[in-house]
């Protein structure tokens, strides 16, 4: 018998993947949680029906999501990540010797409890001394801080069911509130093909509150329509024009991302560029 787990986007499009097994399965207070053995990504993480992050592929989107601003800030001391509970994020940034305080907030501990037990090569850092983990709503526990993280990263699943708060402006307040006057914040923000006004909106609205607003994209083979969507808001530094410095850039060995592919990343497709001159009239 062969077994597909099926993700449909549309009346006419969705994506399969043949599983080999399927690990745990259950419904957290959250959300429906599996973990399932796949026969090309290895195992994988899925909430509410929609695949989050694969053994094979995780690489390049938890690079992209953390070296594009922890690159982009001189010294990233204290990293703030909200959602990621599988671990990868906090992995990447664990990766820089500025950190010197990792705080992961996830309010589904069941997300970080079977990381832990099933994806090990993706959770492991979570165990890293510098790692404080809140077990908590992400929009009550911004709230707390001021002028306390260089960087606070975004990590959630979609804008639907429990992660829909964390795309909205009393959110991203109270990110630019929590962060250092120099800090930065990146949210990933769906596909530029298939959720091209919600990117945008949440564009606006980033812009509305942050100096330098950015967004940038990154091919990602497990996602929906491929390309993925990032937002950035900073205080200080524009993440579109630095550089990482070749003294920083040594000391951490990564898979996908160099200081190539974060200009890169900037480079936006035409109808993408011609609809984001559009939204900031
Ligand atoms: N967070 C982003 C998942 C979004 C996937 N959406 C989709 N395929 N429609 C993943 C969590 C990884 N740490």
């Amino acid at each position: 018998m062969e077994l597909w787990l099926t993700e449909q986007h549309t009346d006419g499009y969705s994506v399969s993947w043949k599983i080999k097994e399927t690990l745990h399965v259950e419904k957290t207070r959250y959300q429906h949680l599996a973990i399932v053995d796949t026969v090309d990504f290895g195992r994988a993480l899925v909430l509410d029906g929609i695949l989050q992050t694969t053994e094979k592929d995780e690489f390049v989107y938890h690079e992209m999501i953390t070296h594009v601003p922890m690159f982009s800030h001189p010294n990233p001391r204290r990293v703030l990540v909200i959602g990621g509970g599988d671990g990868g994020t906090i992995k990447e940034v664990l990766k820089h010797p500025e950190v010197e305080k990792a705080v992961l907030c996830e309010i589904d501990e069941r997300v970080i409890e079977n990381s832990r037990r099933f994806l090990p090569t993706i959770s492991s850092a979570l165990d890293d001394p510098r790692v404080e983990i809140r077990v908590e709503d992400g929009i009550e526990y911004i709230k707390k801080f001021e002028g306390e993280f260089d960087v606070v990263i975004v990590d959630s699943s979609d804008p639907v069911g429990p992660a829909t708060v964390l795309f909205g402006e009393e959110f991203y307040r109270g990110i630019f509130k929590a962060l250092t006057e120099d800090g930065i914040f990146v949210a990933q923000t769906e596909s530029p093909l298939f959720n091209k006004e919600f990117l945008l909106k949440v564009y606006r609205t980033v812009a509305a509150i942050f100096p330098i607003a950015r967004i940038y994209l990154t091919a990602i083979a497990t996602y929906i329509g491929g390309y993925w969507g990032f937002t950035l808001g900073s205080k200080k530094y524009d993440p579109a024009t630095i550089t990482p410095s070749p003294e920083r850039w040594k000391k951490i060995k990564t898979d996908f991302y160099n200081p190539e592919m974060h200009r890169a990343a900037f480079a936006l497709p035409e109808f993408f560029k011609r609809a984001l001159q559009e939204a900031q009239k």
